[in-house]
């Protein structure tokens, strides 16, 4: 490669190299100094058995006391940012309440910002990853009408609190968790499975309540803070299995009911659900039996409330299949995440597998996302909000496979800024293992290992740790 090639191979001096974490996943301390339950303490404690390991996060990496080694492993890194979420329960432990603010857990988050900022670490908070007070649960949480009342009220605290020093917002971590497989389904907590309606509902409010979020900071906290707040959708590749139209076709409508549901009514010029999509959904509504459309309208105004919501589009992405419109049963399949879209969905064998079922590590498949959101949404502003790989814990510290994934999504990412991406971060899928939702402890994702059964949580550097400081360092992938 000639230097001037290799010149072109770098990524920007101030592009955010990261890594990412959230709160239920890594904080523990799960009814310490004055917090709330939430969803996945209720869970977790009442149907152990829905968890692979059966575990929980009432420990888990215990970042509530060690959050100093954990900006420490920042530094070790070399990092320009963290990506951390907050506990709405922690924070607001009577959420109906929202001047009754727990000293404690705010003091905690400001000693980790703080920590952060001593090491010139700009921190990304996440308003909302999963962990919604029980209390809220109690009402219907998000199919409550007043949902995203109460989320405004949540997120104006924490805007208040630490707007100060944060500047990069992010409202959700992932609707499609949320709506799809917590409302919809009874894959994650609080496992309602209101299969026909649930998803919809939930996203509608959902939608609602970010935009709420949004404008609350836009106009009462931006003048002064100056910050940004956008959102994380987790945006996995659907391409065509073949080139024929109907392939093509039907991988739209998988993206659009994956996470087009989320992104098409914020970052879409005309907003509104995605045109195909509610199309297939009324007409099969009809057909049910059901007297209208059961994805719910969004009024005129609701409509303009939640387009261009947003100052950046953050994205969780991880991998992606093949989608055709024919062949629904061949081998690898995966069920379709939502009956009203059938289609085919694939991974080719030869993808290498991660510890985790749903992650395979597909060719350019950031780039195939990056570019698509670009062309779609106008090149809005983008973070990679999380991308990593799961190793089975036997694998220890030698995490090559790992290193392999992550060396091909920054290729990836290099090229899409190559393309023109107005890609700004990077923020890595786990600063260190962690409580991994429905699958414990069973697959870590960590640059850095954790000990969980040794008492201070003991975090080790892995191989790909190295690798990761090595590229934060130089700006360029193997030199
Ligand atoms: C994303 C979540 C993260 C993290 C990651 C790994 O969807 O935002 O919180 O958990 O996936 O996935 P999982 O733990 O479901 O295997």
């Amino acid at each position: 490669m000639s230097s001037n090639a290799q010149q072109e191979r770098r990524f920007p001096d101030d592009f955010l190299f990261g890594t990412a974490t959230a709160s239920y996943q890594i904080e523990g301390a799960w009814n310490v100094d004055g917090k709330g339950e939430n969803i996945w303490d209720r869970m977790t404690h009442t149907k152990p058995h829905v968890i692979k390991d059966m575990s929980n996060g009432d420990i888990a990496a215990n970042s509530y006391y060690n959050y100093k080694r954990d900006v420490e492993m920042m530094r070790e890194l070399g990092l320009d940012a963290y990506r951390f979420s907050i506990s709405w329960s922690r924070i607001l432990p009577n959420p109906l309440a929202p001047y009754e603010v727990n000293q404690a857990g705010v003091d905690f988050y400001n000693n980790y910002i703080n920590e952060m900022l001593k090491y010139n670490i700009t921190p990304m908070a996440t308003i909302y990853h999963w962990d919604l007070p029980q209390k809220l649960q109690d009402l219907g949480g998000l199919l409550n009408p007043l949902f995203p009342e109460w989320f405004e009220d949540y997120a104006r605290v924490v805007f208040e609190n630490f707007g100060d020093r944060v500047k990069l917002w992010i409202t959700f971590n992932e609707p499609i968790v949320i709506c799809y497989q917590g409302y919809g389904g009874n894959v994650k907590a609080p496992l309602l499975n209101l299969t026909d309606v649930g998803t919809y509902y939930c996203a509608k409010n959902l939608l609602l309540a970010h935009a709420k979020g949004y404008h609350a900071y836009n106009n009462d906290f931006k003048p002064a803070q100056n910050g940004e707040c956008g959102i994380t959708i987790g945006v996995t590749w659907y391409g065509p299995l073949t080139d024929s139209e109907e392939d093509h076709y039907a991988a739209e409508l998988k993206r659009q009911v994956e996470w087009g549901i989320y992104a098409e009514p914020i970052f879409s010029e005309q907003g509104g659900f995605p045109k195909e999509f509610a199309e297939v959904v009324a007409q099969k509504s009809i057909e049910q039996g059901y007297k209208k459309s059961r994805l719910p309208e969004l009024t005129e105004e609701e409509r303009k409330f939640i387009q261009g919501s947003f100052d950046f589009f953050g994205v969780n992405h991880y991998t992606a299949s093949l989608v055709s419109a024919n062949e629904h049963k061949t081998v690898n399949a995966v069920p379709s995440m939502l009956d009203d879209v059938d289609v085919g969905v694939y991974t080719p064998d030869d993808w290498l597998s991660s510890a985790t079922d749903w992650l395979k590590m597909a060719p350019n498949s950031m780039y195939n996302v990056l570019t698509h959101l670009k062309e779609k949404y106008n090149n809005p502003a983008l973070y990679i909000t999380e991308n990593g790989w799961s190793q089975v814990p036997e694998a220890g510290l030698i995490d090559d496979d790992r290193i392999v994934y992550y060396r091909a999504a920054l290729n990836s990412v290099l090229d899409s800024l190559e393309a023109g991406v107005n890609l700004k971060g990077y923020m890595a899928w786990s600063l260190m293992d962690n409580y991994e939702w429905m699958k414990g402890y069973t697959e870590p994702f960590g640059l850095y290992e954790v000990d969980f059964k040794s008492e201070a949580k003991t975090r080790t550097p892995r191989k790909s740790a190295f690798v990761y400081k090595q590229i934060v360092k130089t700006r360029v992938i193997d030199p």
